[in-house]
Parts: structure tokens; C-alpha cells; sequence
């Protein structure tokens, strides 16, 4: 038997009853604390259930929410309408909300976790989180305070979208609950984002959020010292501070209901330090004897909140008996529902595991589109200006469109992209956002669980990378651990690539997007002019609507307001917005098939790939270029077709030799059965410094056309095959 187990049995008999009174002041507080104690015990039992699981080789997890039962108590001051993020030891939270929800099944919820069965009924087994969609509990990573931001982007877009009238899942009066441990707090990730919203909070905007630190003392091994959670948000001006002990559970109750009482009449962040203690070390591996001492861990047997509520309920009334008989009665329930759920079936194919990951329906898309058009415009224009207008466009188009980022509003963007977006529309729908990735990025990942269709923008691809981890491990994980119900449909712009003259220096040409082409289901999208970018951007966002797409839209700053293609004054590189419909995977053609040399591009390299083009044209050469256009998934089909037209590629990658995108192109080429003469020419694998040396590193139209022409110099394997 568990010792923790066996503790509180022996325990209940010689159980003494708190002194004072014990809450809460409603007539029937038997019924009230009997409710408390099934929701905990029945998650500490499912705890033993689970190690006795993975010793049974039928368990896959075994990071527990014992010691943690007191927040059940949370879980009783919300509504079940409350949308919840949940920390991994906010067990009891679930059961208790659950118990509250007619028809739930809270105990099936979790062993199908636990046991890895595809009728799991959130990530269906994808992994073991807490969620549901009938309890508003939306799931989380295992990337500990990853979700804060978009907890807060969640209670900052409630009221935003209930302004704007879009359907919105949340009540207007909603809470936000968001808990994690102690240890997370220190996180850069849950700094940043309390100060996000206490930021929006201070400049007078509703953030009804209560944050929940469950503080056991511990991350994995680290003692957190005691007092810094309250030394570190105790006090911060604007964040109602509440501190209940999980111990006690007649004294930690009002304090909760006061805490979610205030966040939800004021409409204000607070946070609730709920004091825990945890059980059995930190998971199944853990042997929590190699840094902590028997006594110590022994002494915490005392402060386990399920005797705590035991003890109230010998307050009102119940024997020790009746207690333990509740307590055996719950365990017996929850074996017999690992009985019943022994043989059903775990995820057994790729195809069923990755379903949820990018549905994709194109001719629902391009239905879509059509409705995002505005009135023809004839004007040629650049792509800055294109980009400008068809954002204009699809604000007038849906109401749900929002659009923020740092400077995107009154000064309308680095680059003038936004420009006059605010003015035209208002900002509560065009606005500036603080400068913090992670929270822009958070409030994209809120605002679309919220009904609305963000477009967030990221200044600077380099700035990217800080907050990274809410596009690959938040965004676009969410359909996959709760399969599509809940979703965050977004279109992220991002200024970058190199070549910029005026701004040098890494960081304002940085030309790396590895880190984007791996993230599954991420579209990433780089149009190269006008008439594309307007149509590609109303395609992105047309699959945010009708697919939940999550949408990265690469803009080359360099072509921004380029104009010209030849020679000065062409103006070759303004272009009409047709308002054709450009799918998702669809490349552009330059050339015709006639030629002898396809040159594969994307971005810069495409206005570059043509002036070459005219070059090798003087030189006796046709070479048509193709436009990827698409960087994620990439357009295989087109690629090989370009390919074959002509026999001989030259993939022309502005992004650097390693893990650049003519890495994907020449794979594509060669899975598809590509057997010509193929070469690839890229950046280096250099960071770009300032000024004109920026061009040793950077890819240059002299190295496309010598590799042009030394490529349409080599013999063709069939021809060498012919002359043998
Ligand atoms: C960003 C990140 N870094 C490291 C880990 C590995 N890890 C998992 S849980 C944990 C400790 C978290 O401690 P705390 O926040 O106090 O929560 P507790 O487990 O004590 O409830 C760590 C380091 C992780 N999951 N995510």
C-alpha cells in the first residue's frame, strides 16, 4: 500500500476537528465539504491508480496532484463557464469542476489518459493533459508557464471580442483561471506575462485573470526558498495578492472566493499563492530520497489536505467511518472503470494521430476568399503598399479581423505597412501592443480561442526567436492535444530576410526560417510582390477561418517598396491585385516550359532569379523561374513539374546553405523522382554583418549566374547516357 495511503487511514481515526468555524456559510455544509472531499480523494486515487498502472506496463504517466487537492477549492469558486488553463498537478481542480457539470466523466477522463486510449476525450492520448471541451478546461504542454500568455491574451481578448460583437465561447463576466507551480513562476515566460497583465490592467483595460501558483516548495529538486513567491508578487502594484494555505481548507476557502470574487467584479488580474505540499517526489522516476531527508518528507503527511477536509467533515457531523468508507468506495469506482476501459484501443495509425494537425479544405478557402475581396483596384502597387491595402480590405470584410504588434497603430508599422489602419478602423482593432513577443504572440494564441481572427505582427524575424515557443510549442500544438476543438487560428506577419540597405546588421536581415519549416501544420507564406501578397494574405486568412490555420506570413522587407525590376525607373515590380485566388502549395510560374534551366526561388530571390534569367537569355540560355511562394508546406507538385519542364534545376535559397529552404526543395526533388543535373546556391552560414560586407555572406545574382551557367555546361545524365 502507498505510505501517503496508508497515512491517511491510520490517521482518520485519531483526526481532530478544526478549531473555528468552518465554511462555507450555506445551509447544507455537509453536502458542501462531502463534494470537496469525493473531487480530492478521487484525484489522489487516481494518483495510486496511475503508478500501480506503470508498473502494470498499462500506464504512461505519473506526474501527480497529490498534496495539491486544495485546489478542488478553486475549481468551487469559479463558474464551470470559467475558461481554465491548468497546471499538471491541478488534478483535483478538474474532478471538482467536472463533479459540477451534469453527464461528466471525470474518472474515465483521466485514466484514458493515463492509459493512452484514443477515445482519451481531449488529446485523445496525443498526450496526457488536463482538458475538456464541456468543462472549458482548453489543455496544456508539459512546457511549464508556456501558457500564461495566452491565459492573459485569453481575458484581454474576452472583452475585446464581446465588444466587437464576434461569437465568443467565454461570457462577457467570464474568468480567466491560469495555475502553475511554484518554480514556474520564476519563469521568464510567467514573469512576462503577469507584467503583461498588469501592463494592460494598468492602462485601464479589463484583465479578468486569477492566477493560481500552486506552491509546493520544490521544482523537480530545487527548493523555491521559502517566502519568495510572496517576497516576489506579494506586492506588485495593480495585482490583488491573496495567500491561502491548501492545509486548511476552512481558512483557504474564503480567501479563494474572495480572490475569484474580485477578479471577476473588478475585471482585474489577482494572484492566489495557494500553499500545497506534493507526494510521491516529483514523478514516477523521481526519488525524492536522494535530496530530501525521510523526516522531512514524512513531516509533510501531516499537512495533506485531504485529512484537512476529513477533519471538517468530523466538524460537521461524519464519523471516521463514513469518511474511509467514501474514501474505499472511490477507489473501488475507479478500478472498475480501468476494468472497463482494459481493452479499448490505443492511437494506431500516423494518419489518426495526426488528423487534428492541419485540416485543410480548399475549396472551403477559396469560398472564403471570395468574401474577403473589396472593390477592384487598378493601381499598381508595391508590396508594402499592397499589403497595406488588403489588411484595410479585410478589416472592412470581417469584424472579427483584429491586427496589433509593436508600433503597428498610430505610427502604422516600421515600414508604413499599417499605416492608417488605426485611424480607418479603431483601435480597438488596430492597435500597439507592448513590447514583449511572447505577449503579442500570447494574445494572438487568446484572442483566436476568444472567436476572433488575429493578425499579430512580429517587427523582426530575429524577434522572433524569443518567443518562439508560443508558435511551436503553444499555437500550434492546440488542435493536436485536443483534436480541433480548440483551436487558435492566426495569421502572424513577419518582416524579414536580408538584403535591407537602409537598416543593416543581423538582426534587421535575418534570413533563417528554419525554425518555421518544422513546426507541423504551420503554413509559412513569402510572397515577392504586390498582386501576391494580397492574394496569399486573404488566402491565410480565409484558412484561419475556415480551417483554424495557423499562418506565418514572411514579408521580404527588402521588396517592401521596391519598384523597379530591370533598371531604375521599370517599375516592372508594381503590381496590379487581380484579386485572383492563390491556394495554399500554389507556386508561381515565370517563363515558359520551353526553357532549359528552371530556377527555383522564393522572396528576394525571385526578382533576382529574373534579372539573372535576362542575363543567361543574352547568353543563349531560356530559364524560367519559379516562385515557391509557399515555404511550408512547400509546393512539391509544381516543384517537380518545373523540374521536369525543363530538365536541369537551380534551387536559388537566400536562406543559409545549412537548414536553409533549397534544403527541402532538393529533397523534394530527389523523393520525387527528379534525376537531372540539380545545384543549389545560398546565403552562407554566417550571421550579416553591416553595410556592404553584408554582401560576402548574402547570396548574389554574379553566384546565381555562374552557377547558371556552369550548370547548363555540365552534361545531362541522359545525354552521357546517349553518348556512351
Ligand atoms: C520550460 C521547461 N523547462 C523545464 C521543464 C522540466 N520540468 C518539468 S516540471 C519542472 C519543475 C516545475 O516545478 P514547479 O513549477 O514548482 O511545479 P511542480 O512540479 O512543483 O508542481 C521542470 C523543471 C519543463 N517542463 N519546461
Amino acid at each position: 500500500m502507498d505510505p501517503l495511503d496508508r497515512h491517511f487511514r491510520d490517521s482518520l481515526i485519531d483526526l481532530s476537528e478544526p478549531a473555528g468555524a468552518i465554511g462555507p456559510s450555506d445551509s447544507d455544509k455537509s453536502a458542501w465539504w462531502w463534494g470537496l472531499f469525493a473531487a480530492q480523494a478521487t484525484c489522489r486515487h487516481l494518483d495510486f491508480v496511475a503508478r500501480e498502472l506503470q508498473r502494470e506496463g498499462r500506464g504512461f504517466y505519473t506526474i501527480g496532484s497529490s498534496g495539491h487537492e486544495s485546489n478542488a477549492m478553486v475549481a468551487l469558486a469559479l463558474r464551470t463557464t470559467d475558461p481554465a488553463l491548468l497546471h499538471y498537478r491541478s488534478g483535483a481542480f478538474y474532478v471538482a469542476r467536472a463533479h459540477q457539470v451534469p453527464g461528466s466523466t471525470p474518472v474515465r477522463d483521466v485514466l484514458q489518459g493515463l492509459m493512452g486510449l484514443a477515445h482519451e476525450p481531449i488529446a485523445g492520448a496525443r498526450h496526457k493533459v488536463f482538458g475538456h471541451p464541456d468543462l472549458a478546461v482548453i489543455p496544456q504542454t508539459s512546457t511549464i508557464a508556456s501558457h500564461l500568455p495566452r491565459a492573459v491574451g485569453l481575458a484581454i481578448a474576452l472583452h475585446r471580442a464581446h465588444r466587437l460583437q464576434v461569437d465568443c465561447e467565454w461570457p462577457e463576466d467570464a474568468v480567466v483561471l491560469c495555475s502553475f507551480g511554484d518554480a514556474s513562476a520564476n519563469h521568464s515566460t510567467a514573469a512576462g506575462a503577469i507584467n503583461a497583465a498588469l501592463a494592460t490592467a494598468y492602462r485601464g483595460l479589463p484583465v479578468p485573470i486569477l492566477f493560481v501558483c500552486e506552491d509546493n516548495g520544490f521544482g523537480i529538486s530545487v527548493p523555491t526558498p521559502s517566502g519568495w513567491i510572496e517576497q516576489a508578487y506579494g506586492s506588485r502594484p495593480g495585482l490583488a495578492y491573496a495567500s491561502a494555505n491548501g492545509s486548511d481548507p476552512a481558512t483557504a476557502w474564503p480567501t479563494i472566493v474572495q480572490a475569484a470574487d474580485t477578479v471577476r467584479g473588478e475585471r482585474r488580474p489577482a494572484f492566489l499563492h495557494l500553499r500545497t505540499v506534493r507526494f510521491g517526489g516529483h514523478a514516477g522516476s523521481d526519488a525524492e530520497i536522494s535530496y530530501r531527508k525521510p523526516r522531512e518528507i514524512e513531516a509533510d503527511y501531516t499537512l495533506d489536505p485531504l485529512l484537512a477536509t476529513a477533519s471538517c467533515l468530523r466538524a460537521t457531523g461524519a464519523s471516521a467511518e463514513e469518511i474511509l468508507a467514501r474514501y474505499d468506495a472511490i477507489r473501488l469506482e475507479i478500478d472498475e472503470e480501468v476494468e472497463r476501459l482494459a481493452d479499448d484501443p490505443q492511437l494506431s495509425s500516423a494518419a489518426e494521430i495526426m488528423a487534428p494537425l492541419a485540416p485543410r479544405h480548399p475549396v472551403k478557402v477559396a469560398d472564403a476568399v471570395v468574401k474577403l475581396r473589396t472593390t477592384h483596384d487598378p493601381t499598381p502597387r508595391t508590396l508594402a503598399e499592397s499589403i497595406n491595402r488588403t489588411l484595410d480590405g479585410l478589416l472592412a470584410c470581417d469584424h472579427r479581423v483584429i491586427i496589433f504588434g509593436e508600433d503597428v497603430g498610430v505610427k502604422g508599422g516600421v515600414y508604413g505597412v499599417t499605416t492608417r489602419l488605426a485611424r480607418r478602423h479603431g483601435t480597438a482593432r488596430v492597435f500597439d501592443t507592448l513590447l514583449d513577443e511572447q505577449a503579442i504572440l500570447g494574445l494572438g494564441l487568446g484572442a483566436g480561442l476568444a472567436g476572433l481572427i488575429p493578425i499579430p505582427e512580429v517587427q523582426y524575424l530575429a524577434y522572433l526567436h524569443n518567443a518562439e515557443d508560443q508558435l511551436r510549442g503553444e499555437a500550434a500544438t492546440l488542435p493536436f492535444f485536443s483534436r480541433g476543438r480548440f483551436s487558435n487560428p492566426m495569421v502572424v506577419r513577419l518582416a524579414g530576410l536580408g538584403y535591407q540597405k537602409g537598416f543593416g546588421g543581423h538582426f534587421h536581415n535575418d534570413n533563417a526560417v528554419a525554425v518555421l519549416r518544422d513546426i507541423p501544420g504551420l503554413v509559412l507564406a513569402c510572397p515577392a510582390r504586390a498582386d501576391d501578397a494580397a492574394a496569399m494574405l486573404r488566402t491565410c486568412v480565409a484558412a484561419a477561418i475556415t480551417d483554424s490555420t495557423l499562418s506565418v506570413f514572411l514579408e521580404p522587407i527588402a521588396l517592401y517598396h521596391r519598384r523597379d525590376l530591370y533598371q531604375a525607373g521599370d517599375q516592372a515590380w508594381l503590381a496590379v491585385d487581380h484579386d485572383e485566388h492563390v491556394p495554399i502549395g500554389q507556386a508561381r510560374s515565370y517563363g515558359s516550359g520551353s526553357a532549359a534551366l528552371t530556377m527555383i526561388s522564393f522572396g528576394n530571390g525571385v526578382p533576382m532569379s529574373l534579372r539573372v534569367a535576362r542575363q543567361l537569355a543574352s547568353a543563349g540560355i531560356a530559364a524560367r523561374v519559379l516562385d515557391l511562394r509557399w515555404l511550408a508546406p512547400l509546393p512539391v507538385e509544381d516543384i517537380l513539374a518545373a523540374a521536369r519542364s525543363t530538365g536541369r534545376v537551380l534551387v536559388v535559397d537566400e536562406t543559409r546553405h545549412s537548414g536553409g529552404v533549397g534544403e527541402g526543395v532538393v529533397t523534394a526533388l530527389v523523393e520525387g523522382g527528379f534525376t537531372g543535373p540539380v545545384q543549389r546556391v545560398s546565403s552562407q552560414d554566417s550571421f550579416v554583418p553591416l553595410g556592404a560586407a553584408a554582401d560576402y555572406v548574402l547570396l548574389s545574382e554574379e553566384e546565381i549566374e555562374k552557377a547558371g551557367l556552369r550548370l547548363m555546361s555540365s552534361p545531362h545524365p541522359e545525354e552521357m547516357e546517349t553518348n556512351r
